[in-house]
């Protein structure tokens, strides 16, 4: 996108003024960029679909997870995907990744899930590797009928238990050659809905049968520098309300013995319990962190993230703590009631921003500022930097990274919907 030089002018001048006042307390605004700019966010291609897939495209969405709203557009094959992620990528600053799940697999064959192969994803590898994107993966443990019962990895049933072994199997290798193919780690995220709706008499049982299976899963070794397993827990489901096999315990427990990341999914916990006080703790034992970024509205919604607190804080724990080099960035929301490529854009530009509004802060000084005791100061100081300008930082990074400043990516994603969504 084209900014005239008016603008351009303009917001070099806003980017002078603001850096001499981000200078004033020891930060080097240039430095902090190039962090930003080697920072890559995994876009979750569910996003662009409404979580439905290309694989028994009949069948519904399932696992206890729901997409509300039918705004038209959605994409209906893997070309139209890539297309719809292309936009999308266009009018974010950075070079990112991609984040597949086992239903987005591109291929004419009819195959299951357990016969998965690297070669039903080699359109995306190819277009991954054109686009100068890495690519991360998931095990689709859900939408099938062998999870009808809400059960997959942990299930009674030996044989359904075994599908779902051998599928989680095929995805490590997919994922494996997903990282060789790119010269970079894939993350391979298992999230399986498992649980009951009501009370259980034997909570233990499942926990033995998801821990054997996910053993089995590991047994085969796979090099880290092309794939690292993490594992998300949950609180609840629609239809796992009283119980979920993987839950938070479990996984730490299980991650922190078998030496995997976890990953913190932000709608996975009690309302007003917050994944952004968790990551110190899991990092001080644990090696590794994947994130799903998401908002929950109420319950596990996975609305559109915004600029909210909650943001902040995840992005200034990474900061402050210096977990970046340690954390993998992905998001997990999907919105059916807004324009599909919008909501990527809205929820990947915030959190990309609020990663910058973290690095914009004077951390040493504050820390001191707190062993010091000196609350009051702290208080003020982080209340004033609150409003200190760091959209004429932003908009500079976008300016200089040739995507739209402000809001004019809007009028990108509206032409895109005139050309090319309101024609599906
Ligand atoms: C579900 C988990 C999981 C899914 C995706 C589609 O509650 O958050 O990460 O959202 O795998
Ligand atoms: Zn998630």
């Amino acid at each position: 996108m084209e900014q005239n030089t008016e603008s351009l002018k303009s917001i070099q001048t806003s980017y002078n003024e603001a850096k001499k006042l981000y200078a004033q307390h020891g930060i080097d605004v240039d430095k902090v960029l190039e962090q930003l700019a080697a920072i890559k966010i995994s876009l979750h291609c569910w996003q662009g679909d409404d979580v439905k897939g290309f694989l028994n495209k009949e069948k519904e969405l399932s696992g206890g997870i729901a997409v509300t709203g039918s705004y038209p557009g959605r994409a209906r094959n893997p070309e139209e995907l890539r297309r719809d992620l292309e936009q999308t990528l266009a009018l974010i600053p950075g070079r990112h990744k991609v984040n597949l799940h086992a239903i987005y697999a591109d291929t004419e064959e009819t195959v299951d899930l357990d016969a998965l192969e690297p070669k039903h994803f080699e359109r995306w590898v190819n277009w991954a590797k054109e686009q100068g994107l890495g690519l991360d993966f998931n095990p689709t443990c859900f939408s099938h009928e062998k999870a009808n019962d809400g059960f997959t990895l942990s299930h009674s049933d030996p044989e359904i238990r075994n599908f779902w072994i051998a599928h989680c199997k095929a995805s490590r290798r997919i994922s494996e050659s997903f990282g060789q193919a790119l010269g970079q780690p894939c993350v391979t995220n298992f999230w399986v809905p498992d649980g009951y709706k009501d009370t259980p008499i034997d909570r233990l049982s499942p926990r033995v049968r998801l821990q054997q299976s996910l053993d089995e899963i590991f047994s085969e070794e796979i090099d880290q520098q092309y794939n690292i397993d993490a594992v998300e827990s949950k609180l609840f489901g629609i239809g796992s309300e009283s119980y979920v096999v993987g839950s938070h315990e479990f996984y730490m427990g299980y991650a922190l013995s078998r030496g995997k990341a976890v990953c913190f999914d932000a709608g996975h916990f009690h309302p007003t319990e917050t994944i952004s006080n968790k990551l110190s703790s899991w990092l001080l034992f644990g090696d590794q962190l994947l994130l799903h970024v998401s908002r929950p509205v109420r319950w596990d919604s996975d609305h559109v993230v915004t600029m909210d607190d909650e943001l902040l804080e995840i992005a200034r724990e990474l900061v402050r703590g210096q977990f970046l080099d340690r954390t993998h960035i992905g998001l997990d929301f999907f919105d059916g009631s807004i324009n599909h490529i919008a909501a990527w854009v809205i929820g990947t530009r915030n959190t990309i921003k609020a990663l910058l509004r973290a690095m914009l802060e004077p951390i040493e000084l504050l820390k001191q500022i707190e062993l010091d005791g000196d609350y009051t100061t702290r208080l003020a100081l982080v209340e004033e930097l609150k409003s200190y300008p760091f959209g004429a930082i932003w908009d500079y990074y976008c300016a200089t990274n040739g995507v739209p400043v402000r809001e004019s990516w809007l009028n990108d994603v509206k032409q895109y919907e005139v050309d090319v969504l309101s024609k599906r």
